[in-house]
């Protein structure tokens, strides 16, 4: 794990993001951990999430020509991680978003912001079943563009529909890498070093073995 993603993971649960306890997903599992990006609710630390998501960005050396934000929890996070590129790393990057409800008037459509085309980095939170992520596909798939990848916060490293990830599901499917800021298994790897929160280690094992990838 490198230093930057042990610091993330102890960013999300200082700020209430990342909790342990009992939560009903969007497919219906009942996870003993649950990481709500919501909660990165104030201009601080909006501000450090970007530079999180613009740093794995950049470790994992994948090229895009504009960062797309899904309404409505990616709009924020590909706005934070294109102002951190700018910021801290004087990378000027196109970026856009969707509107859910299409616009009959004024500009119209529902794409806001650069023209959505080229290669494509898609914004989003966290991919569990993978769900969410084959909607967005739709959209790039009806404009001229391409996906180049998907960044996310969080990859919790769930089977999808058969024996491969979520994840390695969408990267077979749309062949585009997926990169995460941190995966499940960091998170367990830093829960087994810290002496209070080493007490949910356990269930989130027993999770994994249930749900998990082999
Ligand atoms: P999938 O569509 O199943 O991949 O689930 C992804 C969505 O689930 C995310 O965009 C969130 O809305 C939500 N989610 C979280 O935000 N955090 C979690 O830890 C787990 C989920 C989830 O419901 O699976």
């Amino acid at each position: 794990m490198q230093a930057y993603q042990k610091e993330f993971i102890r960013f999300a649960i200082e700020r209430g993001v990342l909790r342990f306890g009992e939560f009903t997903l969007k497919s219906g599992r009942v996870s003993p951990y649950f990481f709500n990006a919501g909660l990165f609710n104030s201009g601080m630390a909006l501000s450090k999430l970007g530079q999180f998501y613009a740093q794995a960005l950049l470790e994992s050396g994948v090229e895009y020509d504009v960062l797309f934000g899904p309404a409505y929890k990616g709009i924020p996070l590909a706005a934070a991680t294109a102002i951190a590129l700018a910021e801290q790393y004087q990378q000027d990057k196109p970026w856009c978003f969707n509107r859910k409800e299409a616009k009959a008037h004024g500009e119209g459509g529902t794409l806001v912001g650069a023209p959505l085309q080229g290669r494509v980095m898609i914004i989003d939170d966290v991919i569990t079943a993978g769900t969410a992520i084959r909607e967005v596909m739709q959209i790039i798939d009806g404009q001229a563009a391409q996906a180049a990848g998907v960044l996310i916060a969080l990859d919790r490293q769930e089977r999808g529909k058969h024996e491969l990830s979520a994840i390695q599901e969408v990267e077979r499917d749309f062949t585009m890498p997926v990169i995460s800021i941190v995966s499940l298994k960091q998170v367990l790897e830093y829960l087994a070093k810290d002496a209070e929160l080493k007490k949910y280690l356990p269930a989130v094992e027993r999770y994994r073995e249930q749900y998990g990838v082999v």
